[in-house]
């Protein structure tokens, strides 16, 4: 590359070719991916490929479809066209063997919102390869969420302006935004965004590399997650492509290794830029924090290259930035033993110690005695504002900061008396009473039992014949008893020493926002507790088999 050659908006730090030493570990670093089955093979691979042709093909029956139904002729039906795109891991290329395919249709202007979940739905239900499905109309990007060929696809719907959508459409033009709305504006990005991200770095092979591991220790240091304040995997490539442009002929081994200092050193909260932010005429809202006063208190925006561009890390709190860069600390230092040969890759995604380091949590539990259809939403929708509580929380002035955890711990039991369901629900969420709640029954999860049933099959895959008898027979078992479900959710806290802590307010703030932002609550199905447990007296479902216990601190004496 030539020493001039600039890629986006910064002037490189450095041109340095890599050295022997960072080549070494660089190799060292594939190798690490590789063991933690950060790559498919070669077979799962095509399987996708097969699956987005099978989409492709579905697509234009939707459409021609739709099209007949509004009275068009079968040419003009089938001159619609309709067209499939990638966006998320997939598209960048940094999918593992679990990942699912998101993918978009793109309709044309004739086709509505409606006629994806009326059309869609009952076409892809046809079809054999289909496991299991779940349509989200009511969405802010409606969505159908599935299983498809053993692989997870979420499938997004979004209209362009033309009369017909071949298959040469690209996206890249923003004339392509024109006379949409905001929901198609929101489907149709993911693309556009996704490609202008891989467009803007010097070497995609590189950036892959550094993103699969960057993602890798984001997830396993607790700092990825997009619903409870923390950067997405859309923001989490936009912070690597940076570092890519930056480092425009480094290998990934280097990249990932700057990538600590580099927004360790960072000044939030200004905006890191993959390049110049367009400016047009189309109307959609861009984020600009000299107009907006929201986007002023970003505190570490990461800004999307596609017009209009968007802050993808709106969502981070004070605390959650404090854990953020605590972690970017770690990284530097790790690094540098890295380099010295004291340490290797594998000590930087060494797990968390969320569950170690705070003295205090709040455990929020989402219940709902019903389905698992009826939880599923009212779980969601309490998730969706956990970090809103915990920013209510770390302005709360005892508490010097307030940490979401982000995952969340499913459970679920059979009952029989209500009286039974209180008990559980009363006891559950101690390390104390766990032995007491033993009596009750609890459901697997179908993964697990799909799981046990794959494990005595043997290296031969469950056909979907009978995956589908197995998940009936799980279901048909607990069909006369009561079900309740438990979403465990954790907050961890840093008060200050000595101040009693009060958090009833914000608490009871948090209860009426989910109870309103949910369309069906219901008060004798869904429920929302609220506890605190110390350290010591956190449940065993949290931590790892042989992974230590918080021990309980010693009495001081008087
Ligand atoms: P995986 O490899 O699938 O785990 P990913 O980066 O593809 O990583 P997702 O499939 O969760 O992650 O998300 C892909 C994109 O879909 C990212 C974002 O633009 C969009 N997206 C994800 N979740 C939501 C959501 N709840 N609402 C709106 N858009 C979402
Ligand atoms: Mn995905
Ligand atoms: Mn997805």
């Amino acid at each position: 590359m030539s020493q001039n050659q600039k890629w986006g908006i910064s002037i490189p730090l450095s041109y340095d070719k890599p050295t022997a030493a960072e080549e070494k570990l660089n190799i060292q670093l594939f190798q690490l991916l590789k063991d933690e089955r950060s790559f498919e093979t070669k077979a799962e691979t095509d399987k996708r490929v097969k699956v987005i042709q099978v989409m492709k093909e579905l697509a234009r029956k939707f459409v021609f479809e739709a099209s007949l139904s509004k009275g068009m002729s079968e040419s003009m039906a089938r001159d619609a066209g309709g067209c499939v795109y990638t966006f998320g891991s997939y598209r960048l290329g940094v999918h593992g063997p679990g990942s699912d395919i998101d993918t978009l249709i793109v309709v044309p202007k004739h086709i509505s919102r409606e006629d994806f979940f009326t059309f869609m739905v009952p076409i892809l239900k046809e079809r054999p390869e289909l496991e299991e499905i779940q349509p989200v109309s009511e969405a802010f990007v409606p969505i159908i969420k599935m299983e498809f060929d053993g692989i997870s696809i979420d499938l997004i719907c979004g209209k362009v302006d033309l009369a017909q959508v071949h298959s040469d459409l690209t996206l890249t033009d923003t004339s392509i935004l024109r006379n949409i709305d905001d929901k198609d504006l929101r489907a149709l990005n993911g693309t556009r965004v996704t490609d202008d991200i891989l467009k803007s770095v010097p070497s995609k092979s590189n950036f892959r590399l550094a993103l699969r591991f960057i993602k890798l220790w984001a997830q396993k240091r607790g700092i990825y997650a997009n619903v409870f304040g923390f950067p997405g995997g859309v923001a989490w490539a936009m912070l690597v492509a940076k570092v890519c442009q930056v480092y425009p002929n480094a290998n990934s081994a280097t990249i990932v290794q700057k990538f600590f200092s580099f927004y360790y050193n960072w000044k939030w909260p200004q905006p890191v830029l993959l390049k110049s932010i367009e400016t047009n005429r189309l109307p959609f809202r861009v984020w600009n924090p000299t107009k907006s006063n929201q986007d002023r208190f970003h505190k570490m925006p990461v800004i999307t290259p596609s017009y209009p561009s968007m802050c993808a890390t709106h969502n981070i709190t004070e605390s959650n930035k404090t854990v953020i860069l605590r972690e970017f600390k770690r990284g530097i230092e790790i690094s540098n033993e890295i380099t010295a040969g004291t340490k290797t890759w594998k000590d930087l995604i060494v797990k968390h110690d969320f569950f170690h380091r705070y003295t205090i949590y709040l455990i929020l539990l989402a219940t709902t005695k019903g389905t698992e259809e009826e939880h599923l939403k009212w779980s969601g929708c309490v998730e969706s504002k956990v970090r809103l509580l915990a920013s209510k929380l770390e302005n709360t002035p005892s508490i010097d900061l307030a940490q979401p955890h982000n995952d969340y711990y499913e459970t679920t039991y059979a009952y029989n008396e209500d009286n039974d369901a209180e008990t559980i629900l009363a006891k559950f969420g101690y390390h104390n009473s766990e032995k007491d709640l033993e009596v009750y029954e609890k459901i697997d999860p179908i993964k697990t039992v799909l799981n046990e049933a794959q494990q005595k099959n043997g290296e031969t895959p469950l056909t979907n014949e009978k995956k589908k008898e197995i998940i009936e027979n799980h279901k048909n078992k607990y069909i006369s008893s009561n079900q309740l479900h438990i979403t465990s959710m954790f907050i961890g806290f840093e008060v200050q020493e000595g101040q009693p802590i009060d958090v009833a307010r914000p608490c009871e703030e948090f209860m009426e926002m989910c109870k309103t932002a949910s369309d069906s609550y219901d008060e004798n199905k869904f429920g929302l507790l609220m506890k605190y447990v110390k350290a010591h007296d956190l449940p065993n479902f949290v931590y790892d088999e042989g992974e230590p216990r918080p021990e309980k601190p010693a009495k001081r004496r008087k």
